[in-house]
């Protein structure tokens, strides 16, 4: 049979390097791949041979076959671009302009960048400037400037990407949030400030359906005058109604982030079961959406805002989870590995 198998192959081969159009390969699928093909007898036999030889010959049958198709659909290819390159040039062996010209095929944008602009635009609307800043980040602004010193506990809810430094320079990382970017908007900004920073985050965890160590995040900061907790929660249930529905309601609980006193998570409630509990909210009817807080007297100081004057709120959520709480996407590694078919959905 394994025999038989490679005699296969190789009038298979033969056959189709002398292929002249379509209508030669269509005979030659037939022959090789067609339903009564020796090919496909074979197989169809594999399960009446003995336990050993359906290994050998199942496994080799069906490698023949994949090995085929994707010959089959190459020259198909091949034959298509001759076709084309022959209708182009006309017997007198000159180009006909006068034809159609082939159709380019459009881009479009990933659909963590729509999420982005969509977001973006919706905090436009309520006043913000849209700012980017670096993904190399020194840890002043990472940790130092936001209330998190070297050793301090909550240095492990950021799982951290260090990047090599020489001995005595400061130390540099990847950065692990985009809180850092509100350091450097005051630092070069005098109040009012109202910013929204999308961009690339780093961490250095292990991946699966719900977390990445590449991701984005959307911080946001507003510092003036009198700016309260009422703010912080009318501004971002505005924003959880643009983007998820008039419908929602938000619940805010306490949360601890180190560069915010009070810190906030906001949660909405569950579009798809209404709050009664369901897969997506794990049964709560609530699903988180951002961590939030009163910007700390401290960073305040630090960029020589004076706490007594001035106060703000500021905000961050994770882009993809956005994506994927809107769209029932079930695993995040989908959005970065490449595959069209996904993509194309959006
Ligand atoms: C909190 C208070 C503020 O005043 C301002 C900002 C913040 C957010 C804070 N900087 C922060 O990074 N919080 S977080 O670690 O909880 O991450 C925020 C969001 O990023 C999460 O809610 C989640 O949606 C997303 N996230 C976290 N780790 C992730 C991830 N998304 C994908 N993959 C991961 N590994």
């Amino acid at each position: 049979m394994i025999e038989k198998l490679a005699d296969i192959k190789s009038k298979a081969l033969d056959e189709l390097s002398s292929l002249a159009d379509f209508n030669e390969l269509e005979v030659w699928r037939v022959r090789y791949l067609g339903k009564k093909s020796e090919l496909t007898q074979i197989l169809r036999g594999v399960a009446s041979l003995s336990q050993e030889q359906r290994k050998t010959v199942g496994a080799s049958a069906n490698e023949l076959r994949s090995n085929l198709e994707v010959l089959y659909s190459e020259n198909k290819d091949a034959l298509k671009e001759q076709a084309f390159q022959d209708v182009e040039t006309t017997a007198k062996g000159y180009k006909d302009i006068s034809l159609p010209g082939r159709p380019i095929p459009l881009g479009r944008l990933h659909p963590i960048t729509q999420t982005v602009n969509e977001i973006c635009g919706i905090f436009v609307a309520l006043g913000f400037q849209v700012v980017e800043g670096p993904e190399v980040e020194w840890d002043y602004y990472n940790f130092e400037a936001l209330n998190i010193p070297p050793d301090h506990p909550a240095r492990d809810m950021w799982d951290t990407l260090w990047i090599d430094t020489e001995s005595g320079q400061r130390p540099m990382l990847l950065r692990t949030h985009t809180s850092p970017m509100q350091i450097r908007v005051m630092e070069q900004t005098q109040p009012p400030v109202r910013v929204v920073v999308p961009g690339k985050v780093y961490r250095y965890e292990a991946t699966d359906a719900t977390h990445e160590s590449m991701f984005y995040q959307l911080e946001g900061l507003a510092v003036d005058e009198y700016i309260t907790f009422a703010d912080l929660k009318g501004t971002l249930y505005e924003f959880a109604k643009r983007l998820f529905g008039k419908e929602r309601r938000v619940r805010f609980r306490c949360d601890y982030f180190p560069f915010v006193e009070p810190g906030v998570e906001m949660a909405i409630d569950c579009f798809i079961c209404g709050g009664k509990g369901c897969r997506l909210c794990s049964g709560t009817g609530w699903i988180e959406i951002l961590g939030a807080g009163m910007v700390h007297p401290d960073v305040l100081r630090r960029v020589n805002y004076d706490p007594e004057v001035y106060t703000g709120f500021a905000f961050g959520l994770g882009l993809e989870r956005i994506h994927m709480l809107r769209y029932g996407i079930e695993d995040i590694r989908l959005f970065y590995s490449n595959d069209l078919r996904f993509l194309r959905q959006f």
